[in-house]
């Protein structure tokens, strides 16, 4: 039988379906998602779950007229479909396919791009300014999850929403997850609500009485039911409305026809900022989703295996949990990712020094500073690409009093499938140009351990990045070792050139100066450790032989390391060292497997050998190949 699905040319036809024509949709689409995602990775329990609300977002309002905001952007794979993507769904979040966030790039019907938490009501609400400015009439829809509310900037964007009073609708999408259980006192409220019998009955009486009554008086009736009936109840409706919002709900997130009718409703009656609150249920529809959604958030592409060894977030997490034993002043912060940062273990194991903040890596950031300025050692585990975010925290809750938080930078350079938004490509260049900051990064699993030890000795801050990923590297228990704060190492000795590399890009450079000693080239090989403070000694030692310097980062090209070196050699008047800096480009590198994304921007260790040997050309007419005996 031919699937609705494949006869949808668009989300206006949506108005045309029966309600049995839409939960016959509905299940086609819960379909393409399981078979689609099982295959290319991605956020399947967040888009099963939105199935229903986002049907009835496009069957009432008019995409790409009215603008639907999908807050991360995770869960608008079936919006995706619904406007005209479906015949390339296939190809989400692979190589020049789909992303798997919204992208202004691939469809009108995507107002902004994003891919990081808590911006949907910001941006919403500009956009609704923008069209009252310009006399224009459409509706501004943010979609936003309970886990993005944790975020600051979400109550920013409300706290100026309920002032400006312009119309706007927020919709809650609330399954009490963010990746794992959302927490706080919002989440706490939401939990109530949604248990609170007496608040139900109230809203079901008033709707038995009053249902015939528009929105308005209809949402109001609740209130006013409730607070006649049960005095002391504190109202749902109280919290937003004392924010200036208009809330109304919640709603059954799975039944459409409810859905579609409250929305009609907030449609034709909303002239403010007003709530929506919609139940919805993670990974609805498919029982293993359900049961453990904090596994089917996100998950891997089928056959991407478990790699070689531990990841990078494992032997931190392990490494974390020693140094814990050890001292009862190291306490661990997440910003709503113990699943990703590998915390878990530390969050069983200590549950009271553990701290999951939620989507606020700004506070975060300020909450370690806090318990650092009292004599506790914080570990900071965020993402390269989600720290960006507390930039001014690090300068000027951390660095500027010089407090000794631990910054543990997890998925540091390409991360892959989540593409441009999730790229760890900057954080070597804004944590170094903060003054009193370390900023190290590990060349392989045993590094890392060693590097988070001497950050615990340090009393200074530092950052230490790492890469998603199997570690390298020895793998069998050692003691750990401190090393010295600013201190690099030559791995290789030579006389040609000097590769001066940093992280991962470490095991690179040695495979790169095994080729050029093929071709007679003789390369030494410094692992540079620190991008700050730099191995000055080391790095004018080194280039005053060979003359010629290669550096290699897996970072944005501006303010890494290879800057760093530069204005190292040129302030100590050694200009007629000749430097090739090797890193991604300057530029927001793109969705596929890392694997690909790395040949693509010549990171591997051929395309390296090659861009050497072009820099530097007399390399090989200087020295014949060396031929195999
Ligand atoms: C700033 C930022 N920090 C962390 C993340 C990682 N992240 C992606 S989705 C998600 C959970 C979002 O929860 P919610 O908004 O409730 O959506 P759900 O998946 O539950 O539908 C997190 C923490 C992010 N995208 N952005």
């Amino acid at each position: 039988m031919p699937r609705i699905l494949d006869s949808l040319s668009g989300p206006s036809v949506l108005k045309q379906l029966s309600s049995t024509e839409l939960e016959v949709l509905a299940a086609e689409i819960r379909d393409e998602l399981i078979r689609t995602v099982t295959n290319t990775g991605g956020h399947l329990a967040s888009n099963l779950g939105v199935v229903e609300l986002t049907l009835a977002l496009h069957r009432v309002f008019d995409s790409p007229r009215d603008k639907l905001i999908w807050d991360v952007g995770h869960q608008s794979y079936v919006h995706k479909m619904l406007t005209g993507r479906k015949d390339l769904f296939f190809s989400l979040r692979q190589f020049g396919g789909l992303s798997g966030f919204t992208d202004k790039s691939e469809s009108p019907h995507d107002h902004f791009t994003s891919g990081h938490a808590s911006t949907s009501i910001s941006s919403a609400l500009g956009i609704a300014a923008a069209r009252d400015l310009a006399g224009d009439d459409f509706h501004v829809i943010a979609i936003i999850g309970d886990g993005s509310l944790t975020g600051g900037m979400a109550f920013e964007a409300i706290n100026q929403a309920g002032h400006l009073g312009k119309r706007l609708i927020v919709v809650l999408n609330d399954n009490g997850m963010a990746i794992s259980p959302s927490v706080g006192a919002v989440a706490r409220w939401s939990n109530r609500l949604r248990f609170s019998s007496r608040y139900q009955k109230a809203k079901e009486k008033a709707h038995r009485i009053f249902h015939r009554i528009p929105f308005g008086g209809w949402f109001s009736t609740v209130a006013g039911v409730a607070k006649r009936k049960f005095k002391g109840l504190v109202l749902p409706t109280m919290f937003w409305e004392d924010l200036g919002l208009t809330y109304v709900g919640p709603f059954n997130g799975h039944d459409s026809g409810e859905l579609i009718r409250a929305l009609e409703q907030v449609k034709k009656n909303c002239t403010g900022p007003t709530l929506v609150h919609v139940y919805t249920t993670k990974g609805k529809g498919y029982l293993p989703a359900e049961e453990d959604c904090i596994t089917f958030h996100g998950i891997p592409p089928n056959g991407s295996g478990n790699g070689k060894g531990p990841t990078y977030s494992a032997v931190f997490a392990d490494t974390l949990l020693r140094l814990m034993e050890r001292n009862d002043r190291v306490v661990a912060i997440t910003a709503a990712m113990k699943e990703g940062t590998g915390l878990c273990g530390v969050a069983d194991r200590y549950p009271d020094r553990f701290f999951d903040v939620g989507i606020c890596e700004q506070h975060a950031v300020t909450f370690a500073a806090g318990l650092a300025s009292r004599g506790f050692v914080p570990v900071v585990a965020i993402y390269s690409t989600f720290l960006q975010r507390a930039f001014d925290q690090i300068i000027h809750d951390v660095c500027l009093q010089e407090l000794p938080v631990i910054f543990a930078v997890d998925r540091a350079g390409i991360v892959g499938e989540d593409g441009k938004t999730h790229q760890g490509a900057f954080d070597l260049s804004y944590l170094s140009l903060i003054p009193g900051m370390v900023v190290a990064a590990a060349k392989d699993g045993r590094e890392l351990e060693d590097l988070l030890y001497t950050a615990s000795k340090s009393g200074r801050p530092v950052a230490i990045r790492y890469p998603r990923g199997s570690a390298s590297g020895p793998l069998e228990p050692h003691e750990f070792e401190e090393i010295e704060i600013g201190k690099g190492e030559v791995l290789k000795s030579g006389q040609d050139l000097a590769i001066l590399a940093v992280g991962t890009m470490v095991e690179t450079a040695m495979k790169v100066a095994a080729g050029l000693e093929n071709s007679g080239v003789s390369a030494a090989v410094v692992n540079a450790r620190f991008v700050k403070p730099l191995d000055s000694d080391l790095i004018r030692e080194v280039s005053g032989v060979t003359k010629r310097v290669v550096t290699l980062e897996e970072n944005a090209p501006v303010g890494g390391l290879g800057a760093a070196v530069m204005g190292l050699l040129h302030s100590s008047g050694q200009d007629d060292v000749r430097v090739k800096c090797i890193a991604l480009p300057d530029d927001f590198v793109e969705h596929g497997s890392q694997q690909l994304l790395r040949l693509k921007y010549r990171l591997d260790a051929g395309s390296i050998r090659r861009e050497i040997m072009a820099a530097f050309p007399e390399l090989s007419l200087e020295k014949p190949a060396i031929k195999p005996a």
